[in-house]
């Protein structure tokens, strides 16, 4: 009996120091630090409806309470909903100072292996100091609430805009698609790593820059992994009280088309926005690939393995749908060759559905290059869906890497004779210590081309 008990309280324990690195990581205001408490409902408290009402998953029932990490803001609804709950940060604190409370710090917190945001900057600012010769960080924007959207640039001379061939890579569109933060982020931190050693990544840094936006939607991640793990948008308050934008439908290129795969409603899991680029995040993109030209783009989502390409919004070939296919084909190959799993090729619409607004036909439908939504692993929903084991990060960035290098190369290889529709002065100047200064000739082009 008394072991049963000790146990329970053991597990208590474990479940609630998991959680502690995460609260200490938290947004560099500090806000959300302070505003993350531990509380409990009553036994009587109707959980069916708590949860339909406020979108937070229990961490765990305990006894016959039921404990939740919430804001203080949805403390206060929760409150004005008429529920009945107890503030349990004693509980919290009691069992922080227990001395086998440290050891649990190590383990991960409630995102694991994955990173979360606090864990990513850190990561990407350790790379940035290390490697100074071959990479730059740049704070491209800031989310809605106030988080920094980065962007490693890799490249020799990285200080420099020189007249090279730019390949984008871009993580996370999707706040539950973890997986696909990982992959950027291991692609910049393989290719630092092995430019000393590597003849092939040598040649390929020093020929051109590779500039990676692991996580895009950092509010909807962190929202993601402490209150709502299926969490898909940004952290919009829309005007109807609802939550959320969803940044793969908030590019410029025909949005709005038509509402199939894009919601005009905004509780919809596909809300487009209010107009074209009403989201910071996707923002973001928009000054980055408005202040210099890229010749080739990935953007990793998850799940399905599949390579798709442009258009989205009608099934329709674009004008190079013989590159387009040809490339995904190749990328394809390359994955297969390292752990045998196939991703399906195909244009975006027919293979997975009909979206406007999507990344990849603003980055082909404006700046005419080849750009691909690389859905990663698994193949299906019986296969975990977006809950990707932590055991499957390095395969799948293994997988991953030969097809980025392809692109890499293609890029290289075609510079000189690729159709890029824009060229902003290439001349030799420093670039900006954080926000480049976007260029007004290419910003109110970009301005005419996207209003039409
Ligand atoms: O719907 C999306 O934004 C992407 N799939 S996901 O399951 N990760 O949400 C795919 C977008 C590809 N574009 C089109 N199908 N048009
Ligand atoms: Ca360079
Ligand atoms: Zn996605």
């Amino acid at each position: 009996m008394l072991s049963a008990r000790k146990k329970i309280i053991s597990w208590l324990l474990f479940l609630l120091i998991l959680i502690l690195p995460l609260l200490m990581a938290m947004s560099p205001s500090g806000v959300e630090n302070k505003t993350i408490q531990l509380i409990s409902l009553s036994p009587s408290t109707d959980l069916h409806s708590f949860r339909l009402r406020f979108e937070v998953d229990p961490l765990m029932v305990y006894g016959n309470k039921a404990y939740f990490l919430v804001g203080k803001k949805d403390l206060k609804e929760i409150e004005k909903a008429g529920f009945i709950y107890t503030v349990e940060n004693n509980l919290l604190r009691s069992l922080l100072s227990e001395p086998n409370g440290r050891k649990l710090h190590t383990l991960g917190g409630l995102n694991g292996a994955y990173h979360s945001y606090q864990e990513l900057n850190s990561e990407l600012k350790t790379l940035a100091s290390r490697y100074k010769n071959i990479c730059r960080l740049y704070t491209l924007g800031q989310s809605l609430e106030n988080r920094k959207i980065l962007a490693l640039k890799i490249s020799d001379n990285p200080g420099l805009v020189e007249d090279e061939p730019r390949v984008a890579f871009i993580g996370c569109h999707h706040a539950r698609e973890w997986i696909s933060v990982e992959v950027p982020f291991l692609l910049a931190r393989y290719l630092l790593e092995n430019y000393h050693q590597d003849e092939r990544i040598k040649l390929l840094v020093d020929s051109s820059e590779i500039w990676i936006v692991p996580l895009l939607n950092p509010d909807g991640l962190e929202y993601s992994i402490i209150n709502y793990r299926l969490w898909r948008k940004n952290r919009r308050f829309n005007f109807d009280g609802s939550y959320g934008v969803d940044l793969n439908r908030n590019y410029s290129y025909r949005w709005g088309y038509d509402n199939l795969g894009s919601s005009p409603e905004p509780a919809s899991g596909t809300y487009r926005g209010a107009y074209p680029f009403s989201e910071p995040e996707v923002e973001a993109i928009r000054n980055l690939f408005s202040n210099r030209n890229f010749s080739a783009a990935i953007s990793y989502h998850s799940y399905s393995q599949a390579i798709l390409y442009p258009w989205g919004y009608i099934n329709q070939p674009t004008p190079i749908e013989p590159l387009l296919q040809q490339l995904a084909s190749e990328m394809a190959d390359l994955i297969f060759r390292v752990n045998g799993r196939l991703y399906e090729v195909g244009r975006a619409s027919s293979l997975l559905y009909l979206t406007n607004g999507d990344f990849t036909d603003w980055a082909y439908g404006y700046f005419g290059i080849p750009a691909f939504t690389i859905e990663l692993p698994p193949l299906d929903r019986l296969q975990g869906g977006f809950l990707n084991s932590e055991q499957d990060i390095d395969s799948v960035f293994q997988e991953n890497l030969p097809a980025a290098l392809h692109l890499i190369e293609w890029a290289i290889t075609n510079y000189q004779t690729s159709n890029r529709p824009l060229r902003p002065q290439e001349k030799k100047e420093v670039e900006k210590e954080s926000n480049p200064v976007v260029n007004n000739r290419l910003r109110s082009f970009f301005k005419g081309k996207e209003n039409k």
